[in-house]
């Protein structure tokens, strides 16, 4: 089974109801989770003329492959009637995959690691707290140290 890791962000409506019904729903689909990081508060990062948003990684194992953990997640989205406006805009719930194991996918629709994630402080953050050793796939570091790094910025 391989470990990934799903960043959840909501920044509409009911942020904490809507990130927690995505974790149920997300394990009714039979994907076993681990470790749930703290719900943390974050400003909007990218676009700032929004709301700010809450923030939380879950650590989980599943025999899924990539496509098929996304096409779940992207389903998720689509029951929990996601809106967003525009790419970086406001959005109820946001289910995005950050790492998957140690693979490296680059395809259209398909990038893992998240290709954003090790600048942001609201994903390195909450993965630093379940699982601070884990390497970045591509920058060859531990999460914690990315984690570090960006605080300091
Ligand atoms: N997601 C974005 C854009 N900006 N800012 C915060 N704080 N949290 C997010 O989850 C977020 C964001 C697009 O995915
Ligand atoms: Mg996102
Ligand atoms: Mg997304």
């Amino acid at each position: 089974m391989a470990d990934v890791f799903i960043a959840l962000g909501s920044n509409i409506g009911d942020r904490e109801g809507n990130i927690k019904t995505a974790i149920e729903k997300i394990k009714e689909k039979g994907i076993e989770i681990v470790k749930i990081s703290d719900i943390i508060e974050t400003e909007p990062y990218g676009y700032k003329e929004q709301p700010s948003f809450l923030n939380a990684v879950l650590w989980a194992k599943t025999s899924l492959t990539p496509r098929e953990l996304l096409s779940i997640l992207q389903g998720i989205e689509k029951e929990m009637g996601r809106e967003k406006k525009f790419k970086w805009g406001p959005r109820n719930i946001d289910l995005d995959i950050v790492f998957y194991d140690d693979l490296v996918i680059n395809e259209e629709g398909l990038k893992i690691p998240h290709p954003d994630a090790h600048n942001r402080v609201f994903v390195m953050g909450p993965i630093a707290q379940i699982a601070p050793d884990f390497i970045h796939p591509v920058l060859k570091t531990p999460v914690k140290e990315i984690f570090e790094r960006l605080s300091k910025m």
